[in-house]
C-alpha cells in the first residue's frame, strides 16, 4: 500500500474511532495515533525516506493535513463529551425552587418541665436559689443525716435502688439540702429540683423514677407560720388566687412538726368531685419544721436557728393541673399525648 493510501486509510479509520470514543477512550486514541514512538502516524511517516524528492513534500503536506484534521476532530469530540456531562449534571442537579419545603413539626416543652418552671419561678420570686445535686448518694446523706433510723422501711432492699456498698439512687432530693447546709451558714433559702428513684410497683400514680422539688429555709426566728404563709402563696400561684390551704398533721422523720399541705379542690371549688374524691381537698405536698437532729447533724445550733422544709412531686402537680389520670403517660414519650399540652 502506498503512503498516500496508508494516510487515507488512517484518516478514515481514525475518524470512525474518534466519533465512537467516550471520554475515557479518547486520550488513549490520541496516543495511539500521534505518539512519536509508536503512534500510527509516525509509523507511516517512517516510510517518507523511501520517496523521491518531488513526492516527499506532497506526501508530507498531506500527512500534516491528516494530522491537523484528526487533532481537530479529537478536540471537537472532547468538547462534545464535556458538554454532555454538563448537560446531564444540569438535568440531575437542578433545584426546583417552586417545590414545597419539608415541614418541621415544632417541638414543645414537656409537661413536667412546664410544671417545674412554674414551681421554680414562684420560689425564685420569693428569693430562693435553685440548686441541683447528685442522683447517686451515700447512705449517710439519703437516710442517716435526715434522721431516718436504721429500721425505717425506706431502708429496706425493696424500697430503694441500692448500688455498691453504701451507695444508692437517691429516694428524695433531701440529701442535697443536707449538703447545702453543711457548706453554708444560715440564712439558707433554696429549692432543689431533681430526679428521684424508688422501687415502687408501677401503677397509675407510681413510677420508679419521678421528680421532686424540695425547699428549705433556715434562719433565726423562722416559725411554722412562715411556712404556712409561703406555701399558701405557692398554692395560689399554682392553682389560682381564690384557693385556700389547710395543713393536716403528718409525720416525716426529718421534720417536727410535720404536715401534709392541702389545697381546696380547684376542679369543684371544694364542693366534692372525682378529683378530690369528694373531700373538697387535694394534697399537694408535705412540709414541716426541720428536725433539730437534722440541724445539729450539719453543725447548726438548733437553739439559734430554726427552719422549714417542704417537698412535692412534680408529676403529681403536673397531673393535677392538667387533669392527667396516669403517671405513665408522662414517661412514654407518645407525641399524641405530649402535643396536647
Ligand atoms: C418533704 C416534706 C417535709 C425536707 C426536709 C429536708 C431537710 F433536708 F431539710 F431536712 N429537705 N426536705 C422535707 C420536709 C421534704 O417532702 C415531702
Amino acid at each position: 500500500m502506498s503512503i498516500i493510501e496508508q494516510l487515507a486509510q488512517l484518516r478514515r479509520e481514525a475518524e470512525e474511532e474518534i466519533r465512537a470514543a467516550g471520554s475515557d477512550k479518547l486520550n488513549d486514541l490520541r496516543l495511539k495515533i500521534f505518539s512519536r514512538k509508536n503512534g500510527s502516524l509516525s509509523a507511516i511517516l517512517r516510510g517518507l525516506g523511501g520517496l523521491s524528492a518531488e513526492e516527499r513534500p506532497k506526501v508530507g503536506s498531506m500527512a500534516n493535513e491528516v494530522k491537523v484534521h484528526l487533532e481537530g476532530l479529537i478536540s471537537e469530540r472532547m468538547q462534545q463529551l464535556k458538554a454532555a456531562v454538563m448537560e446531564a449534571r444540569l438535568q440531575s442537579e437542578t433545584i426546583d425552587v417552586t417545590m414545597p419545603g419539608h415541614w418541621q413539626k415544632p417541638g414543645r416543652i414537656h409537661i413536667l418541665n412546664q410544671a417545674l418552671e412554674h414551681i421554680k419561678d414562684t420560689f425564685k420570686g420569693l428569693g430562693y436559689a435553685v440548686v441541683q445535686g447528685p442522683e447517686v448518694e451515700t447512705d449517710y446523706y439519703n437516710f442517716e443525716a435526715l434522721n431516718i433510723p436504721a429500721n425505717h422501711p425506706s431502708r429496706e432492699m425493696w424500697d430503694s435502688f441500692f448500688l455498691r456498698e453504701g451507695l444508692l439512687m437517691r429516694s428524695h432530693t433531701s440529701p442535697m439540702q443536707v449538703h447545702i447546709m453543711e457548706k453554708h451558714e444560715p440564712p439558707v433559702r433554696v429549692i432543689v429540683p431533681g430526679k428521684c428513684y424508688r422501687r415502687d410497683a408501677v401503677d397509675s400514680t407510681h413510677f420508679w423514677e419521678f421528680h421532686q422539688v424540695e425547699g428549705l429555709l433556715v434562719d433565726k426566728n423562722v416559725t411554722f407560720s412562715d411556712l404556712k404563709g409561703t406555701l399558701d402563696l405557692f398554692a395560689r400561684r399554682m392553682a389560682g388566687p381564690q384557693r385556700k390551704t389547710r395543713f393536716n398533721p403528718s409525720y416525716f422523720p426529718f421534720t417536727e412538726p410535720s404536715a401534709e399541705v392541702m389545697v381546696d379542690c380547684f376542679v369543684c371549688d371544694g364542693k366534692g368531685c372525682r378529683v378530690c374524691k369528694n373531700s373538697g381537698w387535694i394534697e399537694i405536698m408535705g412540709a414541716g419544721m426541720v428536725h433539730p437532729k437534722v440541724l445539729k447533724g450539719v453543725g447548726y445550733d438548733p437553739e439559734v436557728y430554726t427552719g422549714f422544709a417542704f417537698g412535692m412531686g412534680v408529676e403529681r402537680i403536673a397531673m393535677l393541673s392538667c387533669g392527667i389520670a396516669d403517671i405513665r403517660l408522662l414517661f412514654e414519650g407518645d407525641e399524641r399525648f405530649s402535643r396536647q399540652f
